[in-house]
């Protein structure tokens, strides 16, 4: 494996799209005392779901500690990899490298710099270094070269691309105090373009409301196709979600993309607030210095927080009657994948959802599933 101090763009190279094919999915065994409530034993259950989900329609690779091997390969199907690796926490999708590819099918990863979503300023836990060293351990696992980015301060949950030259961000989380002060707005703009292949970038104003990664974009707005948005929604004038939601949509209706298409809004309703509840608050073990759940916490709940696996879409549920309205809509934007929903609520607990904790690898030039042959249960790595 190369370490790379090219730019991506200057190489030929772009991110795809989610919703383009893939090769797998990584994502990272729950562990943490201080995340996952009771030991994580729901939320490992929710994860080996979520899972078997995605190695349905491509392959999956689990990452774990020395400590959870048994438990992690007892626990996952056969068909899923599990891979030991050391890792702080288990944000697969921002702690993993973001994989760009070019005209001939070769990927290769970016490796950002990773601070726990904004470091001493206000990250999630300290220290983060084996956290911020994954991204390059996976690459060489993969044996891709890697982009060295680790001086720009970035987490995949922090962008989406259409693939045709169009990325998503929001300002709240791109223009926060804890990941790149010293960069203006412009030269973070700028990073992005030749880091990420892009010619355009759109500027969300916000993300969700009380989302603890400085409202990642990931969880208010995606792509479902190229110039085509899902936006999580509410119509309840009294949410503090309804003002942040509305400055979205305000601001999409105004944009263009890369390709001068005009953004196709597609609301997507939110579940009804979610609340810690006191039980789960006893369940989770909380480290000095670092923030921790109170019963009664307002968590950030969104159904735009879904993978795009190659023949489904992973969806949360939260056991609310927007769930199966959710469902429904996706179902009419993905034609060609089945909505697979799965009982997140454990995960949401954690901080995050079912993108957070998984990043995609695009399928590549020389893989065994380029061209019809596919990545399904069997086909094995
Ligand atoms: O949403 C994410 N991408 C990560 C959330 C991290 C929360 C840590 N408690």
């Amino acid at each position: 494996m190369k370490i790379l101090t090219t730019l991506p763009k200057n190489d030929g190279y772009a991110m795809p799209a989610e919703f383009e094919k893939h090769y797998g999915c990584v994502m990272i065994w729950p562990e943490r005392a201080d995340s996952w409530a009771f030991g994580a034993v729901a939320a490992r259950r929710a994860f080996v779901q979520v899972a078997a989900a995605i190695a349905r329609s491509e392959k999956v690779i689990m990452l774990c500690s020395f400590e959870q091997y048994d438990t992690a390969r007892e626990m996952l199907p056969d068909h899923i990899r599990v891979v030991e690796m050391s890792t702080d926490d288990s944000w697969a999708r921002d702690v993993c490298p973001t994989f760009v590819k070019n005209a001939s099918g070769q990927i290769r990863g970016i490796d950002w710099g990773f601070n726990a979503w904004g470091g001493l300023e206000d990250g999630l836990y300290f220290p983060w270094d084996k956290d911020n060293k994954v991204a390059r351990k996976l690459c060489d696992l993969l044996e891709k070269d890697t982009y060295d980015a680790r001086e720009f301060i970035l987490e995949g949950g922090s962008i989406h691309s259409d693939g045709e030259g169009t990325v998503l961000v929001t300002e709240s989380c791109l223009l926060s105090a804890g990941r790149n002060p010293k960069l203006s707005k412009e030269e973070i703009q700028e990073k992005l373009k030749d880091y990420l292949g892009a010619e355009k970038i759109l500027w969300l104003p916000c993300g969700i409301y009380l989302d603890e990664t400085n409202e990642h974009v990931d969880n208010i707005c995606a792509f479902v196709k190229p110039g085509e948005v899902v936006l999580a929604w509410t119509d309840d004038t009294k949410d503090p979600q309804y003002k942040m939601s509305k400055a979205c949509l305000a601001y999409l209706e105004q944009q263009t993309d890369a390709k001068g298409r005009k953004i196709v809004v597609h609301k997507l309703p939110l579940p009804k607030p979610v609340y810690m509840q006191e039980e789960e608050c006893e369940g989770l073990l909380h480290f000095q210095g670092e923030p921790t759940r109170r019963e009664g916490e307002r968590l950030a709940a969104s159904y735009v927080n879904f993978y795009i696996a190659n023949k489904a879409v992973v969806l949360p549920g939260f056991q609310d009657e927007n769930d199966e309205v959710a469902k429904k809509i996706l179902e009419k934007l993905f034609p060609g994948r089945e909505v697979i929903q799965i009982d997140a609520r454990d995960i949401l607990i954690g901080g995050g959802n079912i993108h957070c904790i998984t990043q995609q690898i695009p399928v590549f030039a020389g893989s065994d599933c380029e061209d019809n042959r596919t990545c399904e249960i069997g086909n094995g790595w």
